[in-house]
């Protein structure tokens, strides 16, 4: 089984309603187990900011897809949420967003996915939720948390769990 660190992002509809359908559909359609889910954090809106705050929260899940099918079935359940890539613009407001952040040590650099994420280590929406499940998790040789601790995390506020 592969150790898979997922993204979870959206600033469109219910996204906080949105989530746990979601990773039950991830878990479901890749036969996986749910390891860790962190809390649902609030985040300002990073690279295009005039837009509305982001919900982002992050899951660790367990699977025996390779990367490539992985990512096809995030794909998928971005699409059953509502996401429409063809109406988005690059940054921009999406009802859902599901990037693949690492998948154990596995090192890919295809446009189509690349591993472990490009941008990881520059956004802190991103840090703040894995460092609430993983922080000793070493990506890229970088420790999740002394990662984190080199970010601004303002006005990043963790929500309460929803009853
Ligand atoms: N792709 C390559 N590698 C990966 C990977 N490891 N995981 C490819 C997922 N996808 C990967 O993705 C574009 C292409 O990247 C896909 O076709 C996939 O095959 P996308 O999700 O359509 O593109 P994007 O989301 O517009 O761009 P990017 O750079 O992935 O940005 P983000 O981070 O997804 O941008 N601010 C806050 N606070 N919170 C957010 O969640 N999100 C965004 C969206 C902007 N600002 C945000 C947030
Ligand atoms: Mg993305």
């Amino acid at each position: 089984m592969a150790s898979v660190l997922i993204a979870l992002g959206g600033n469109v509809g219910d996204v906080r309603g949105t989530f746990p359908k979601a990773i039950a559909n991830i878990c479901g359609m890749t036969q996986g187990a749910l390891v860790a889910r962190s809390s649902d954090y609030a985040t300002p809106p990073w690279g295009e900011e005039n837009q509305a705050r982001f919900i982002n929260a992050c899951i660790e899940i367990e699977t025996r897809l390779d990367p490539h099918a992985l990512l096809f079935t995030l794909h998928k359940v971005e699409k059953k949420f509502g996401r429409d890539r063809a109406a988005e613009t690059r940054w921009g407001p999406r009802t859902l967003d599901l990037d693949m952040l690492a998948y154990d040590d596995v090192k890919l650099d295809k446009p189509e996915l690349t591993l472990p994420h490009p941008r990881l280590f520059e956004r802190a929406f991103v840090l703040v939720p894995l460092a609430e499940i993983a922080p000793d998790r070493v990506i890229a040789g970088r420790r999740v948390a002394d990662a984190l601790a080199g970010l601004s995390t303002d006005g990043i506020e963790r929500l309460p769990d929803v009853p």
